[in-house]
């Protein structure tokens, strides 16, 4: 392990931030690297959420505490499996977390099915279903919509275990929810997960509201003792691009709640009573699974820099899912423009699931009448994408040995008539690969074909992708340093966000404001403080504010220079003399 893995859990290490919030000291020059250098970086970063105890005040996941508490966790869903009558898991989030709550609630309720058992898993997330394919930022910072909206889901229920999901121990939605918890033991047990310590929680008074997210988490704590509440928030290190909790956050919260839900079915359905060992072994397969993933480093680069040639290029990305990975595209594609796109006019980064809502079985069914970003079934790429797809864009289909082979020769061939950009995710574990190899090779299909376990297929997927839509972006100059600093300035955490990438060199977040002046919608948005009625912003604030404070020109002119100059690195260098 080498000096700067380690050095963001020093005392002096960007004392004001939260582990999630600090800049990784690994990827300091990521803007810069090479696309393989770009994967090296991200396997350092991920490698860091298995760190083991290194004498700091960090909790991390093998230590002993955390591993102790997942298996309380599991033996409380157990015991709602065994007795599921009046009872509920329930799995909720914002932005990625909440994406997350969907794919592993429904994940395990398919589990349930197939062993004729009732259904115990419930997901929340803020902003509705349409959150599980858009960026819905703004009903994150509204802890009485998570209120009521789990009011409402457990409507009748006894008994109900909540797990609220916020990566950063931020999310004013999931505070609401764990305070109405609080205020209902009688029904409620809440978890928490996240990755900070309790003390780094956010301490932001929320409007309305006698809490803070802190002040929750610290009530949580105290219970914790008492086994009436729970709190899983080991540190997984810094992102890999600042406040990215896509990335590691959301590997993280698969893994845990993965552990926690597996324990507990084994448990309940197949005699193996939950233990610390199992728990711990279960993780150390995931830490084989990242490792295994980052052998392909080559094959990973070679799709980052078709996807960033893409972009350069004014291409777009398409993800072709089958099964549950497809869900997985969906989402990573869902997260590209909040993360990177704050000036885009057109979504470049989509995601198509074979049999559209049928196949992801939504709560609220299918919502293709939202406009075309919502219709996501492999007919509608048919229609709506093939016939203007050209050489500048990228193709990535994703599947694994269970789906349909021939349905996915099909497909690429069809993609392969209008672009010679198409290429493969694939997951195998035996070796029907050579027959494969020959079908694929006969149309000439660039192909990642990863060598693992069922289990460790959708993780996997995870990094792959979060690698190609990271290092894509890089490439088109969309990070500087290692910041996202092309973000949309959509709700108070990113507010606060941008708001300090502009103090960190030497002044004033009120060039936002002074901004705003220009541009009506925003200087609403600061007023009122009311983001869901405003909507994104679509200039690239944070990049003009940032340059011009920096290089003492006008608003105009750094506007026109970001026109011309696609790295903002460059930019920056051309402008300062
Ligand atoms: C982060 C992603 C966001 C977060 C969301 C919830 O990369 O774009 O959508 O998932 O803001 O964050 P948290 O800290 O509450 O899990």
């Amino acid at each position: 392990m080498n000096f700067f893995s380690l050095c963001f859990q020093s005392s002096d290490y960007e004392p004001s931030l939260p582990v999630t919030e600090k800049s990784n000291p690994l990827t300091r020059d990521i803007d810069r690297a090479s696309p393989s250098g770009i994967v090296g970086m991200l396997e350092a970063c991920d490698a860091q959420m298995f760190q083991r105890e290194t004498g700091t005040n960090y909790q991390r996941l093998f230590d002993d505490q955390v591993v102790t508490t997942l298996t309380e966790v599991a033996k409380r869903v157990e015991l709602i499996l065994k007795d599921p009558q009046d009872s509920l898991v329930v799995l909720s989030g914002c932005g990625t977390s909440g994406r997350l709550a969907f794919f592993i609630a429904s994940r395990f309720n398919e589990a349930l099915k197939q062993l004729n058992r009732t259904l115990v898993y419930s997901y929340i997330i803020a902003g509705g279903d349409r959150a599980l394919l858009s960026s819905q930022e703004a009903p994150e910072d509204d802890p009485e919509l998570g209120m009521l909206s789990l009011q409402k889901v457990c409507e009748g229920k006894k008994r109900v275990l909540f797990i609220g999901v916020s990566c950063g121990l931020s999310a004013p939605f999931v505070a609401g929810q764990l305070d109405f918890c609080l205020q209902h033991p009688e029904v409620y047990t809440p978890v928490l997960l996240g990755f900070n310590p309790t003390h780094q929680a956010r301490d932001e008074p929320i409007p309305g509201c006698t809490f803070t997210f802190r002040s929750v988490a610290q009530r949580l704590q105290e219970l914790a003792q008492r086994r009436k509440a729970f709190l899983i928030n080991p540190a997984v290190g810094p992102e890999a691009i600042s406040g990215s909790s896509r990335m590691k956050g959301g590997s993280a919260t698969k893994i845990v709640l993965e552990v926690v839900l597996s324990a507990a079915h084994a448990a309940a359905f197949s005699h193996t009573p939950v233990a610390n060992d199992g728990i711990l072994q279960h993780m150390r397969e995931y830490e084989r699974a990242v490792e295994m993933t980052y052998q392909h480093r080559e094959g990973i680069a070679a799709l980052v820099e078709a996807a960033g040639r893409s972009l350069q290029n004014e291409g777009g990305v398409c993800y072709l899912g089958w099964g549950p990975m497809a869900f997985l595209g969906l989402m990573d594609a869902s997260e590209c423009n909040p993360t990177f796109g704050a000036g885009e006019r057109k979504k470049r980064w989509r995601g198509f699931i074979r049999g559209g809502y049928k196949d992801l079985n939504n709560n609220e069914g299918p919502l293709s009448s939202l406009g075309p970003d919502f219709c996501i079934a492999h007919e509608d790429f048919l229609h709506q994408v093939l016939p203007s797809l050209t050489d500048r864009d990228t193709v990535l289909l994703i599947y694994t040995q269970s789906d349909d082979l021939h349905e996915v020769v099909n497909l690429g061939r069809k993609v392969r008539e209008k672009t010679s950009n198409i290429h493969a995710v694939h997951h195998r574990t035996d070796s029907v690969e050579a027959l494969q190899q020959v079908t694929f090779l006969s149309f000439g299909l660039n192909k990642l074909c990863i060598f693992d376990t069922f289990w460790q297929w959708e993780l996997s997927t995870k990094l792959v992708l979060n690698a190609v839509s990271t290092g894509a972006h890089i490439l088109k100059g969309k990070i500087y340093r290692n910041h996202m600093i092309d973000l949309q300035v959509t709700n108070s955490k990113l507010y606060r966000r941008a708001a300090r990438l502009l103090q960190v060199h030497k002044t004033v977040a009120h060039m936002i404001l002074e901004y705003t002046y220009i541009n009506q919608d925003t200087l609403t948005i600061n007023r009122d403080n009311n983001w869901d009625k405003h909507g994104p912003c679509s200039v690239q604030v944070v990049p003009l504010a940032l340059v011009s404070l920096l290089t003492g020109c006008s608003l105009k002119q750094v506007e026109s220079r970001l026109e011309q100059r696609q790295i903002l690195r460059d930019a920056l260098e051309e402008l300062i003399p």
